[in-house]
């Protein structure tokens, strides 16, 4: 196997990059060494290492020396890690975890600062600190239909909570909670200028809070569409301009925003249309074959325009203080119809032009196709047949363009630039490749048809592509999210990571290879998006010294070079404290014991990544003061003794010099004594 000449391009045994050209007695030399290690050229590495052609061009096509920037940025969700990841493609290697919903001690998120403090005390809920969450689906913003690269968002399934992240720093900026329900999973998902972010729900409640037994079920308990207003000037989504829609208790599932030809609309599925209430001991039906007794579920097809018009208008309840459309308002004003879809579905994704709607049925081999031309003629035409709540049922013959047979399980679909569509396969464990058809056959191809299945390892629930869930996908890269990792990686015990996998799906037709297995060891990644990465813009040093990272903007007050000082004014103490290599200025602070201090701190540094952390011993504070941030610090010193605080970043050879002492003198000798 030819593949490169000899030029040493690779790595050597040591993992050392090497590119210094070798001779050939040289590489033969190398080829020869004891001990089983790898050298020589491309071609005798491959066949020492057991590598296919195949696995040597996979390689070639995701390998990134040192020094090479990765051609997309994935946002994946951290699953119950609480947490979002961001993973450069083709390369996949991981570039940070953006703390989110859970404290992160490195980012110092959570762990004594005022500002990330606020921002998690912004989820809590049920007289709870509320310090995890299952992040689900992240959605990028959007200007035009198209990544942006200003915002995401990300959903919280555990606790109806979403988080508002800003690419200007990779910082979680606001969390907020649903005021009227406690679960959501179809969010999040943008609307194409990002003026709503949609949260749809999951597993139906009374709303609210309130309480109702199961034998009410029907009639007391509701799901919820609750649409999230966002203020791209403040980057905050503002919850008194927000509202949400009332809806039968179905358990909603996953939403898609219309776009172009049909922006303005909102499309989610639902399950358990069966009403399915779980079995108690030997009573009723259990949830598992509940859920899947019915043949056809509920597409819900939303107007959101006309339903934020309405809400304008102030037809809406309150409810906790929040803005709710009930549900007979919805369907006397047309706001809401259902459509049948097959059966138990997940994915609802919108084709790129916005005139598809496809929904992947978990129990149907199909992908079924509406057309949104033909719902729009069907609610026109009138004549409804309802559901058992009044509903306006849309005739499912009217409104299918076509339906395609995928194989078993079919979930969640993206799209490329050819008009494709993918579609993960659960119980296949495979990756469908599938024609569409209208404006998007243009190479006489014959539509919606399946072309091609690529196995992955194994049980895929999420699949994404680059700016796969945009009006223009790139076609680049389709990442498989696994569920299950079995035999792929080495033994770390029964909790195994899931799996990542990588698929080239440039070419077309029935080429669709994995290129790239990646195991994720945080959470359970449930869903990503794939952005071009020269769309961020991220500050590579805060723009100014003294940068308030909540207000995005210079603290007049923030200490400064000159101006540091400890302030007390009877038993409060202020310090104004700087750091930069390789010190804190001032390095002593002595306090009495029951002292209420607050600490600002600034570092003054301009230098990209000279980042220092700030960590007190025993008092659980430990700050991230990346270049030119300011952020505060409040606690009462009760606990006498010496503490000394240090810089937790590696910032120079005198790092270890980089320490202060903080002293707390008893109130009397018996306090002394821990
Ligand atoms: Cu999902």
């Amino acid at each position: 196997m030819a593949v490169f000449g000899c030029r040493r391009q690779d790595v050597d045994t040591s993992g050392q990059p090497r590119a210094e050209e070798q001779s050939a007695e040289q590489d033969a030399d190398d080829a020869a060494r004891p001990g089983g290690a790898v050298a020589g050229t491309v071609d005798e590495i491959a066949s020492a290492r057991g590598l296919s052609p195949d696995d040597v061009k996979a390689a070639v096509m995701t390998f990134n020396p040192s020094g090479k920037m990765d051609e997309y940025i994935q946002f994946a969700s951290g699953g119950h890690g609480g947490q979002m990841l961001v993973i450069g493609l083709p390369s996949m290697r991981l570039l940070k975890v953006i703390a989110t919903f859970a404290p992160e001690p490195w980012q110092g998120f959570g762990y004594g600062g005022e500002a990330s403090k606020a921002v998690l005390d912004g989820g809590n809920a049920a007289n709870q600190e509320l310090r995890w969450a299952d992040t689900h689906h992240p959605a990028l913003s959007e200007s035009a239909g198209d990544y942006d690269g200003q915002f995401l968002f990300i959903g919280d399934k555990a606790n109806a909570r979403i988080a508002v992240i800003d690419l200007r720093d990779f910082e979680t900026k606001q969390i907020v909670k649903n005021p009227i329900s406690d679960g959501d999973h179809g969010g999040m998902f943008v609307t194409p200028n990002t003026e709503w972010v949609v949260e749809g729900g999951q597993y139906s409640t009374p709303l609210g809070g309130a309480y109702a037994p199961m034998s009410e079920y029907k009639d007391k308990y509701r799901g919820h569409i609750t649409f999230w207003k966002f203020d791209r000037d403040k980057g905050r989504i503002d919850p008194e301009q927000s509202f949400a829609m009332e809806v039968p208790p179905y358990w909603q599932d996953l939403c898609d925003s219309g776009k172009l030809e049909s922006e303005g609309w909102v499309f989610c599925n639902s399950i358990n249309t069966e009403l399915a209430t779980g079995n108690a001991g030997a009573d009723g039906v259990n949830f598992e074959s509940g859920v899947s007794q019915n043949d056809m579920d509920y597409l819900h097809v939303v107007n959101l325009n006309k339903a934020a018009e309405l809400v304008a208008a102030g037809k809406t309840t309150d409810l906790n203080g929040f803005k709710v459309l009930p549900l007979q308002t919805s369907i006397d004003e047309g706001l809401l119809y259902f459509i049948p879809e097959p059966k138990s579905p997940h994915g609802a994704d919108v084709t790129p032009k916005g005139e598809y709607i496809v929904v992947g049925g978990k129990l149907d081999q199909n992908a079924t196709v509406y057309s949104f031309k033909k719902i729009q003629d069907a609610i026109a035409a009138g004549n409804f047949e309802t559901d058992d709540y009044g509903v306006p049922l849309l005739p499912f013959d009217a409104t299918v363009e076509a339906q395609v047979e995928l194989g078993l399980g079919p979930l969640h679909t993206q799209f490329d630039d050819k008009g494709y569509a993918y579609t993960s396969l659960f119980l296949d464990s495979a990756v469908a490749r599938w024609t569409l058809g209208g404006s998007y056959r243009t190479d006489g191809a014959e539509p919606w048809k399946l072309v091609t299945k690529t196995p992955v390892q194994y049980n895929i629930g999420h699949l994404a592509t680059a700016e796969g869930d945009t009006v223009s996908p790139d076609g680049k890269y389709l990442v498989a999210m696994n569920k299950w990792s079995v035999d792929r990686f080495n033994n770390v015990g029964p909790l195994l990571p899931q799996n990542f996998q990588l698929l080239d799906i440039t070419s077309g037709g029935e080429q669709m290879p994995v290129i790239y297995d990646s195991p994720i060891g945080i959470g359970e990644p449930h869903y990503a998006q794939i952005i071009k990465a020269d769309k961020l813009k991220a500050f590579e040093a805060y723009p100014e010294i003294g940068w308030d990272t909540q207000t995005m903007a210079v603290d007049p007050e923030a200490p400064r070079a000159g101006t540091e000082s400890v302030v007390r004014d009877g038993n409060n103490v202020t310090v104004r404290m700087t750091a930069i290599r390789s010190h804190f200025t001032p390095e002593r602070i002595e306090l009495k014991q029951g002292d209420n201090v607050t600490l600002h701190i600034t570092n003054i540094e301009t230098a990209r990544d000279a980042t220092h952390g700030y960590a007190v011993s025993v008092h659980n504070i430990n700050l991230s003061l990346e270049p030119g941030e300011t952020e505060t610090v409040k606690f009462t010193a009760n606990q006498p003794g010496v503490f000394p605080w240090y810089c937790t970043e590696f910032c120079s050879a005198l790092h270890l010099e980089m320490v202060g002492y903080m002293l707390v003198e008893p109130s009397s000798a018996a306090a002394s004594v821990r």
